[in-house]
């Protein structure tokens, strides 16, 4: 096998544990606070699980725990979309069980959640793991979407891990994932399996976190790797002045991605979803405004830009989500009548008449290939699959109509040369920052002593991450205090509460007061690359958005 100097090197940083983590394993003790309670919806959420509603949140600290060095098989499986520092968390976890004892296994599940029913596994041994020490990406043992959320899949797994004697299953998942690592835990108490589950937060969108679980991991080092592209991107720019860059950052739904990556470069301009729903604007009085500002900056001179756009925009657009909404009852209805037709524009053109009539014509303003976009398959949840619709390209088209209209009129001749950028997989498996390196492995560890400490249906919880890591704290957190209700198609579910961006909140309001100057003016940043080696201050700082929300 080749290696890159870099992931040599990587192999041999020794990541940082919390303080109370650094002492011998066998003398932690899990300290417990009062009984929880969900987000909210209490009684609907306790209704559900029954049997593991309202534990104590849990807090390590020095002490006896005369159950740690006890011999144990502990299964692990990556759910959904890559995130550094995956291979991390499985180093953590794998660290503190051969720690507490050398005789123990761990079982990684391949290919996602579907790999436990199909009891498809490698053991993860000391050799195999110190090939992905600091590394990117999910590869160890590979992720996938599958959903376990049937009775017949959580017996399934309680098949597959009582035949491997695996005691407690890891989880590192988003908040679906994590959603169903608490109906399976609930599952196995209430068949008195005996199998504890216990979850990692994990996601680049960063939209699974509350009081409590203040980060999901990769977020920290997406974000700084798509910030170092769009500080070339506004250099170059700002050299040659003469491009409008569209940029869009990935994130499903929530804007975290957007807002931190504009925090972090100063762009010309960047949408925040949240507000755009928020204000109910419209798609034209987006073009609008940046129809407005690329006037504005012209008559100055300056025919360039950059525009951030997030990849969940369409869908907080209102009059977008209703028409999304109504296609997804029109595609789930299909029986052949729209799938039927091979010609892309005589489908089109049929599903516009099929649409209710606002809807209808809102889909036929719409470029013929952002129509075909948004016409694709659903992703297995039933949503719409945002990575794949071209919004960057959609604004791009708008606003040269704009222009086109203005210049007929005499009211703006000047010129308007765009290009186009979609950021999201350069970032989910790249090198994981000393921050998430760091988090992450504290993360796994922290996952094996809530099993040691016979804990089931707690997500891995790691705090204090603005602090220097000896100053971290860790514990668990039970999934259900997390948890609410939410209609999903078409039926009331508890699930975690997504996290989106709070208009109300510091790292947005750091942004809302700061635009102004960033669009009419060029005071980009340009953060450059991830360093891993060098000064605390270059190489171990947190995001910002996590800066911003826990100062005093
Ligand atoms: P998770 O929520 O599973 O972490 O995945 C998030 C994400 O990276 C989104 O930002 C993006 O929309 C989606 O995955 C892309 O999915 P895919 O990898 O299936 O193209």
């Amino acid at each position: 096998m080749a290696y890159s100097p870099l992931q040599q090197v990587r192999y041999g940083y020794q990541p940082k544990l919390p303080g109370v983590l650094r002492e011998d394993i066998r003398k932690m003790t899990p300290m417990k606070g009062a009984a929880t309670e969900s987000a909210s919806d209490h009684s609907e959420i306790r209704e559900r699980f029954p049997h593991t509603y309202g534990m104590p949140m849990v807090r390590f600290e020095q002490g006896e725990n005369p159950d740690v060095p006890e011999k144990r098989n502990i299964g692990v499986v990556l759910s959904g979309g890559q995130a550094p520092g995956g291979h991390n968390v499985i180093a953590g976890l794998y660290d503190a069980l051969a720690s507490a004892n050398p005789e123990s296994k761990l079982y990684g599940f391949i290919g996602g959640p579907s790999g436990i029913l199909k009891d498809d596994c490698r053991e993860l041994t000391g050799a195999v793991i110190d090939e992905y020490r600091n590394t990117g990406g999910f590869d160890i043992i590979g992720s996938g979407r599958t959903k376990l959320e049937s009775e017949s899949d959580f017996a399934q797994c309680a098949k597959v891990c009582n035949a491997r004697s695996i005691c407690a299953l890891v989880i590192i998942g988003g908040d679906d994932s994590n959603t169903n690592a608490a109906m399976l835990a609930e599952y196995f108490v209430r068949n008195k399996s005996g199998i504890q589950v216990i979850g990692v937060p994990k996601t680049i969108d960063g939209d699974l976190k509350n009081e409590h679980i203040e980060a999901s991991f990769g977020f920290d080092t997406a974000t700084k790797t798509y910030a170092e592209l769009i500080g070339n991107i506004q250099r170059d720019a700002n050299s040659s002045r003469k491009y409008w860059h569209f940029i869009k950052l990935m994130g499903r739904s929530a804007s975290h991605i957007c807002l931190e990556c504009a925090l972090l470069t100063r762009p010309t301009m960047a949408l925040i979803s949240e507000e755009v729903e928020a204000k109910k604007q419209t798609l034209g009085d987006i073009v609008s405004q940046i129809t407005d500002c690329v006037v504005s900056r012209g008559r100055q001179g300056m025919h360039f830009g950059i525009v951030l756009v997030p990849e969940g925009l369409i869908e907080f657009i209102p009059e977008m989500k209703t028409l999304i909404s109504r296609l997804n009852d029109l595609l789930a209805q299909d029986g052949g009548e729209i799938s039927g037709i091979e010609d892309p524009l005589q489908r089109c053109t049929k599903v516009a008449t099929l649409l209710p009539k606002a809807s209808g014509s809102l889909f036929s303003t719409l470029p013929q290939e952002i129509q075909m976009q948004l016409l694709l398959d659903r992703d297995p949840h039933g949503n719409v699959q945002v990575s794949r619709i071209e919004t960057e390209k959609l604004l791009i088209q708008m606003v040269a109509d704009r222009l086109r209209h203005l210049r007929q009129e005499g009211i703006y001749t000047g010129p308007f040369s765009s290009q186009h950028h979609f950021f999201g997989y350069e970032g989910r498996c790249a090198f994981p920052s000393n921050f998430d390196a760091d988090y992450c492995y504290s993360l796994g560890y922290t996952a094996f002593l809530l099993i040691a400490s016979g804990l089931t249906g707690y997500i891995s919880s790691v705090t204090g991450l603005s602090k220097p890591a000896d100053k971290w704290n860790a514990g668990g957190v039970p999934i259900t205090m997390m948890m609410n209700m939410e209609k999903r198609h078409g039926s009331q579910k508890s699930v975690i509460r997504k996290a989106l961006v709070e208009l109300d909140g510091k790292p947005f309001g750091v942004f809302a007061a700061s635009r102004d100057a960033w669009a009419s003016g060029n005071e980009f940043l340009y953060p450059g690359a991830i360093q891993y080696f060098g000064p605390p201050e270059v190489c171990d700082q947190p995001s910002v958005t996590l800066t911003l929300e826990q100062e005093s």
